[in-house]
């Protein structure tokens, strides 16, 4: 019934289990086993780092030749590279940050580094690059200047735009993690600045559940408002038990009630109709054994499957009617019961 959707992930989501408090706990899977899983259980689409997809320090003429490689395997699996994300947070140019960081020359070190994130989008035909501003922010209120962040988030995006003039940029916004305050925190920060670059029509949203949850809205909000602005071109559902560290749990394993309305969402206004992919962003548990280790991503997307099928069943009038009377405590226990299938 859900058939019509197309899921993605990255390789990320399937690890060892490392966290800031402990070494990793199982033996790695291959690249090439992640891509076979996900033929597998029904992926059609694969998230990439820039260094997901290639070695990012070999000469570009190598550089191209391994990706020719990686984009003949996917073709050959019948696999798509969904986007390409520059990760600008491990190295050592990076540590406060790239396209925002006070050195002139990380700020350099972050515009290269992303460049070349937009010709590898190319290399593997895909359009889409997504930016998860992950150290642009501070740790000390007065460490950088938020007018400043604010004209350097609008100078970097209209430098990956010039590069390529095929490529859009969505932006996946999250508040915290790994630093106190992230600059542009949210959807509505980052189509703001969407506004101010020199082709907004190429600049979008990727929303992830637990960064929404994370900065205290719900999620399928976000998602409403992105797709009021036809700006929600990407998504990374998962899920967060309330204010903590970023958890990227099961999806709908936290709040089913919370799942249920990002899917009614996203499937009420068509969410995937123009090849938009349901992403999934999710950690294993570090308890997790290494044979079931890739269980958090089959039963994610079994869950949004469950949960369109969910959806579909709701009595729209009923709904509508609840809404008319504004006995919203009927329409709390109408969704309930549709989620138990009770009477
Ligand atoms: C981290 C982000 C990251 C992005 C891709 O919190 O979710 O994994 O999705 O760079
Ligand atoms: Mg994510």
């Amino acid at each position: 019934m859900a058939g019509e959707y197309r899921f993605s992930f990255g390789p990320w989501n399937i690890h060892e289990g490392a966290d800031p408090f402990g070494p990793a706990v199982r033996e790695p899977f291959s690249f090439k086993e992640k891509l076979d899983f996900a033929v597998k259980a029904g992926f059609s689409g694969i998230q990439f780092h820039d260094d997901d997809a290639v070695d990012v320090s070999l000469p570009v003429a190598e550089q191209d030749k391994r990706l020719a490689e990686l984009k003949k395997m996917l073709d050959d699996m019948g696999l798509e590279a969904e986007f390409i994300a520059p990760r600008l947070w491990e190295h050592p140019m990076t540590i406060d940050g790239g396209w925002t960081s006070n050195s002139a020359e990380a700020r350099k070190y972050a515009f290269e580094r992303s460049k070349r994130a937009v010709d590898i989008a190319g290399a593997l035909g895909t359009r889409n690059i997504v930016l998860w501003p992950a150290r642009e922010g501070t740790y000390i209120r007065e460490a950088k200047d938020p007018k400043v962040a604010a004209d350097r988030f609008v100078e970097y995006i209209d430098t990956l735009l010039a590069r390529d003039k095929n490529i859009r940029i969505l932006g996946e916004m999250k508040p915290n993690e790994p630093m106190d305050s992230a600059f542009c925190p949210t959807t509505g920060h980052f189509l703001a600045i969407a506004s101010r670059t020199i082709d907004p029509s190429r600049v979008g949203i990727l929303i992830e559940s637990a960064h929404a949850i994370l900065a205290n809205l719900e999620p399928s909000e976000e998602m409403g408002f992105a797709l009021s602005f036809g700006k929600l071109w990407g998504v990374h559902l998962n899920d967060q038990n309330s204010l903590k560290f970023d958890e990227d749990k099961t999806f709908g394993s936290a709040n089913l009630g919370r799942a249920f309305s990002q899917v009614y969402i996203l499937d009420k206004y068509g969410y995937g109709k123009n090849g938009e992919y349901v992403g999934l962003d999710i950690k294993v548990l570090r308890t997790q054994p290494r044979e079931v280790s890739m269980k958090h991503l089959v039963n994610s997307k079994r869950m949004f499957e469950m949960l369109v099928e969910k959806v579909r069943a709701c009595n729209e009038n009923y709904i509508e009617e609840l809404r008319q009377k504004r006995d919203y405590e009927e329409l709390s226990f109408y969704i309930s019961k549709v989620l138990m299938g009770g009477e």
